[in-house]
C-alpha cells in the first residue's frame, strides 16, 4: 500500500505515522508514506496558496491550481488512476468496513484541507470520495488522514503479526471485544475471573463470546440492531 498525503503540514503527518506498528510496517516496506506539501506547488514565488472567498464571508479558501498541481505530481507517476479521498466533515462517515475495502487499493491519495475549505472546482475534478471521521469539526484534514491510514494499514496483510491479528478485534465481527486480564491474579482487591484461570479452552471461548455480547449490549446497543451490523459481520 502506498499512501500519498496532499497537505500543508507534511511534517505532522510523517511524524505521527513513523512510530509503533505503522512505523514498523513502513520500515519493512509493506506500506509507504509520501507527504506532498501543497505549498511547494504555489503559482507564485512566496508560497501563498489561499485567497478570499468569492461572494464574501469569513476565512480563506485554498486555491484550485496548487492543489491540482500537487495531485498531478503524484498521479502522473502512477500507472492507474488512484482513489482520491477528500478529508471533510461533509463526507461519508469512515468505518471498519471502509477500512477493509480501501486496504485492497495499491495507492491512495488523501487530500487535506485547511482554512474554510478548498475551491470546489478542483474537488469536482480530482476527488473520488468525500470522507469524514465523525460528526464534529476539526481544524484540518491531517488528523483524519492519519486516523484513516492507521485503520487501513491494520487491514493490509503483513502489517499486524499473529498476536496483534485483526480477526478478533472489536467491530471485526460486529461486536466489541471481551475484557482482558494479566498478572497479578488479584489487584486492588479485584480478582481475575476464575474461568480464565481454569485452563478449559472451550469454556474460556464461550465466556468471551458472552462478554462480547453483554459489553456490546451495554456500551453500543446500536451495533446489535440488524441494520447496523449486517455490513461488518
Ligand atoms: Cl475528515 N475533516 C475535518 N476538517 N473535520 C472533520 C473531519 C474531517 N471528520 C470529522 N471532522
Amino acid at each position: 500500500m502506498r499512501y500519498h498525503v496532499l497537505t500543508l503540514f507534511p511534517e505532522m503527518v510523517l511524524a505521527g505515522l513513523h512510530t509503533s506498528i505503522i512505523g514498523r510496517a513502513a520500515d519493512r516496506g509493506i506500506i509507504s508514506l509520501n507527504a506532498v506539501n501543497i505549498r511547494d506547488y504555489a503559482d507564485n514565488d512566496y508560497g501563498k496558496i489561499d485567497d478570499y472567498p468569492y461572494g464574501g464571508g469569513a476565512g480563506m479558501v485554498m486555491q484550485a491550481e496548487p492543489v491540482y498541481r500537487a495531485y498531478e505530481a503524484v498521479a502522473d507517476s502512477l500507472e492507474k488512476k488512484p482513489r482520491v479521498l477528500h478529508m471533510t466533515p461533509q463526507g461519508r462517515v469512515f468505518s471498519q468496513e471502509m477500512a477493509q475495502e480501501l486496504a485492497l487499493e495499491e495507492d491512495l491519495i488523501f487530500l487535506c484541507g485547511h482554512y474554510e475549505g478548498i475551491d470546489e472546482r478542483v474537488l469536482e475534478e480530482i476527488v473520488t470520495d468525500h470522507v469524514s471521521i465523525g460528526d464534529y469539526v476539526l481544524t484540518g484534514g491531517e488528523l483524519p488522514a492519519m486516523v484513516m491510514i492507521d485503520a487501513i494499514s491494520r487491514m493490509v496483510p503483513g502489517v499486524l503479526n499473529n498476536k496483534e491479528s485483526a480477526q478478533f478485534d472489536s467491530f471485526q465481527n460486529g461486536l466489541l471485544e471481551y475484557p482482558q486480564y494479566s498478572r497479578p491474579q488479584e489487584w486492588h482487591g479485584r480478582r481475575v475471573p476464575e474461568i480464565l484461570l481454569s485452563g478449559h479452552h472451550a469454556n474460556v471461548e464461550a465466556w468471551r463470546a458472552q462478554q462480547s455480547y453483554l459489553r456490546t449490549k451495554e456500551r453500543r446497543p446500536d451495533l446489535l440492531k440488524q441494520d447496523n451490523h449486517k455490513n461488518i459481520m
